[in-house]
């Protein structure tokens, strides 16, 4: 640590001790960089670029130093200088530049491939307004501008710059670089491209701002509200800079290395990550032209250098673009996009095969499909779905790109960072070797009737209570007790992921409690979840919950046996304080709409039992731990599907027909909820239910309230609940992100 000192005192002329967490910060941040530029990074004449509208990459300074190995060495000498490394990770600012699991899925996925050794890199967007910071008053959510950008960041600015043009302008980039370090090895390079002029003055009254404004709002925001046009379109000018810029780099950097571009496959690799970069197709194409490669060519080239990973089913996350957007903003792809559309019909005439529809919108994901030489989706469950259901028109015809890659996550963060103690344990029961292999966190399993190994899991689990209270009080200002059981749902507010299935379960449970019947333990309910600003409904739930937060804290029968928090501004920071501490894993998304989930492959790492339906990558952690170790309830995926062809799900005859339920919705616009909260808002809610409930949530009610009480039942069996614990853990292995990027390069990328 001399390096470091001597640092701290060349920036500062004073001692470590002397300095502020601010001064202590920056001085770690620099020798971190210095520290991973000496590494050196991932070169090879092939390279993957993995394109992407968000990586959700969360703070860095922590996980860098664990990837370089320097954790606790840094750790220790701060603490001999009276700091401490938690309170100057604090000073980070946090950057939020992804949504949710796509994002956060991107950054593990650069994490395992610096890992592993491969040459890559990440190509995205240099947000300078992360995702908004979500702000509770009157228990409604407000949206408020999120800046991470510091003159100390992680981002260097490169030389590398390049012209991109739209209708009437072009747009002149530059690329930012944060360098991403593979656990014990050399790091690669995330490249966020940005604009020169963006004007951060031009945000207003929360996060509204000029859409129109396109040569200073470019990259002001991550996704722009899509409600109205503006947005829309200044989402296509997004995605077309970056992927415009993303072509450019690729091609020169094929060329730098030898490569007469009618060989680009030999040199680069794309993986497009949903179809927010899918424009990248038509763009090579475009600049293929441009060096002297006709139309037919290029587009057999690009067919064996793209490949599209989906995400979802929700049809209205599968992006379509009217054409006359892509006229108004990027002319130049449209001739390229209809004679790439005129060779697929001439072919496949079958309009659900187009990519210009009859109605004149562009399928970005058929475009991919048609054009890109692999399709995979992220889970097992979810993958079938695309074949059998969702894609099946095109399976029919191209079975050979169809692949599964099931998601994974990086242990470095959420194990080895975020769990440190529970790190420690397994390090000293199975030695190191699961830190680069997990599939030697099976080695756990030996351990399943050891009394002593048992006990101290549970002990870790009440230390990260303790811990995670405190982080609660401070933001929420309510105090939980670590003796309850946590029954934990973290993830974006959406209505397919069912918030309000649990908050049904909340009022059931509530209303047990106001007739006597008190649980066995008392139970803390902890959510975090952001809604998107024009989602109303959505915010309608956030209001149901905070409503609901406020009824139980204020009611003396009930406070001491249930509490509900909902965490304000759930952000990856705030993931890596409560997933330690959870017993309890909320993953009640209707079945077959979860592509995947990855939160559930995080908290079950963390000795987390999951309560889960059987949709996404729950259906893979259920085969791993077997039904002991799980608790399953709902409709299976086959029957909602059928329910939707059908057309036969009607909420009102369930409300109507079954006195428990009507009793339990109802209470959402009682007499105590009204008094607290928002008519409009309840109401709005309450109508939805029972007109509308598109995700089926008085469908599986019954049987979660059924099978969660067994779930709490069970946890006073402590040492069988320890056992289930240890179960989770030790099969936690295959769902490593390292796992998941060893597939794609065996099946999809070749690097190597
Ligand atoms: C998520 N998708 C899936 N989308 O919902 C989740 N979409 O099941 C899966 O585990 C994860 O991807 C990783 O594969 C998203 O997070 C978005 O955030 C998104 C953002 C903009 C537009 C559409």
């Amino acid at each position: 640590m001399k390096a470091l000192e001597t640092m701290i005192q060349n920036m500062f002329h004073k001692d470590c001790a002397a300095c502020t967490d601010q001064e202590v910060y920056e001085a770690l941040l620099t020798y971190t960089k210095e520290q991973l530029a000496a590494k050196g990074y991932h070169d090879g004449k092939k390279k993957i670029y993995y394109i992407s509208a968000e990586f959700l990459i969360g703070k860095l300074l922590s996980n860098n130093l664990i990837n370089l190995g320097i954790y606790d060495e840094v750790a220790e000498f701060l603490k001999k200088n009276g700091k401490s490394l938690a309170e100057i990770e604090s000073v980070e600012p946090e950057p939020s530049l992804g949504n949710g699991g796509l994002g956060r899925l991107a950054a593990c996925f650069l994490d395992s491939i610096a890992t592993l050794g491969l040459p890559g890199e990440g190509i995205g967007l240099n947000y300078h307004l992360g995702l908004f910071k979500q702000v509770f008053e009157d228990n409604l959510q407000h949206e408020v501008p999120n800046p991470w950008i510091t003159p100390d960041s992680w981002l260097t600015a490169t030389d590398v710059t390049y012209m991109v043009p739209f209708r009437g302008f072009s747009l002149k980039s530059t690329m930012y670089s944060i360098d991403v370090a593979g656990y014990e090895n050399k790091a690669i390079h995330l490249n966020l491209f940005d604009i020169d002029l963006a004007d951060e003055s031009m945000v207003h009254d929360g996060i509204t701002f000029n859409k129109k404004d396109i040569l200073h709002n470019l990259t002001l925001f991550l996704y722009p509200d899509d409600s109205d046009e503006d947005g829309r379109k200044l989402r296509v000018y997004q995605q077309y800079f970056m992927v415009s810029n993303a072509a450019q780099l690729i091609l020169d950097e094929a060329v730098s290395k030898g490569s007469n571009l009618h060989d680009l496959a030999d040199y680069a690799v794309v993986q497009i990550n949903d179809t927010h970069p899918s424009m990248i197709i038509p763009e090579f194409i475009r600049l293929l032209g441009e060096r002297g490669i006709d139309f037919d060519e290029a587009a057999e080239i690009v067919s064996h250098v793209c490949a599209y990973t989906n995400h979802t089913i929700l049809a209205e996350a599968l992006e379509k673009w009217p054409i006359h957007y892509l006229e108004d903003i990027v002319p130049q792809l449209v001739p390229i996009i209809r004679k790439l559309d005129e060779k697929v019909k001439a072919k496949y005439p079958a309009e659900n095969l187009a990519i210009i529809d009859s109605n004149n919108l562009v399928h970005m994901a058929h475009m991919d499909i048609h054009y890109g030489f692999s399709i995979n989706g992220v889970a097992a469950l979810h993958t079938e779905i695309l074949k059998n259901s969702e894609l099946h028109q095109f399976y029919e015809i191209y079975p050979e790109k169809f692949n599964n890659k099931t998601n994974g996550i990086t242990f470095r963060r959420w194990l080895m960072y975020c769990n440190q103690p529970l790190t420690k344990f397994i390090s000293s029961l199975i030695g190191e070797g699961y830190k680069k292999d997990a599939d030697e966190l099976k080695k756990l399993l030996a351990y399943k009737d050891d009394q002593k190994v048992l006990d101290q899991l549970l002990e870790i689990k009440t230390n990260a209570k303790k811990i995670c209270k405190d982080f609660v009080l401070e933001n929420t200002g309510i105090e939980i007790d670590e003796n309850s059981v946590f029954d934990i749902q973290i993830k974006r507010l959406h209505e397919y992921k069912r918030q309000q299935l649990n908050a049904l379960y909340i009022i059931y449970k509530y209303l047990e409690i106001k007739d006597g019947k008190k649980p066995e333990r008392p139970i803390t309910f902890i959510f975090g979840a952001k809604a998107a600003p024009a989602y109303y409904i959505a915010k309608d739930i956030i209001h149901l919950l905070l409503t609901l937060e406020t009824l139980i804290q204020n009611d003396p029968d009930v406070a001491p046996y249930m509490k509900l928090v909902m965490v304000e501004n759930y952000n990856v920071s705030a993931a890596e304080k409560l997933i330690p501490a959870c017993d309890i894993s909320e993953q009640i998304s209707l079945a077959s709409k979860e592509a995947s989930g990855t939160g559930n492959m995080k908290f079950m790492l963390n000795g987390a039992i999951t309560l889960g339906t059987m949709d996404g990558a729950n259906v893979e952690i259920s085969d791993l731990v077997g039904k002991d170790n799980i608790y399953i309830f709902g409709e299976s995926s086959d029957e909602i599907i059928k329910h939707y062809e059908k057309m036969d799900y009607n909420s009102r005859a369930i409300y109507e027909g079954d006195a428990d339920i009507k009793k339990y919705v109802d209470f959402i616009v009682s007499e105590p909820m009204l008094k607290l909260g928002k008519e409009e808002h309840l109401r709005n809610f309450y109508n939805e239910l029972l007109n509308k409930d598109w995700f089926m949530t008085l469908l599986d009610l019954k049987d979660y309230i059924k099978v969660k009480d067994q779930v709490f039942a069970d946890y006073e069996d402590r040492n069988s609940w320890a056992k289930k614990m240890l179960v989770n853990i030790g099969e936690a292995g295959f769902f490593s992100s390292d796992r998941t990027i060893e597939q794609y390069n065996k099946d999809i990328w070749h690097l190597n």
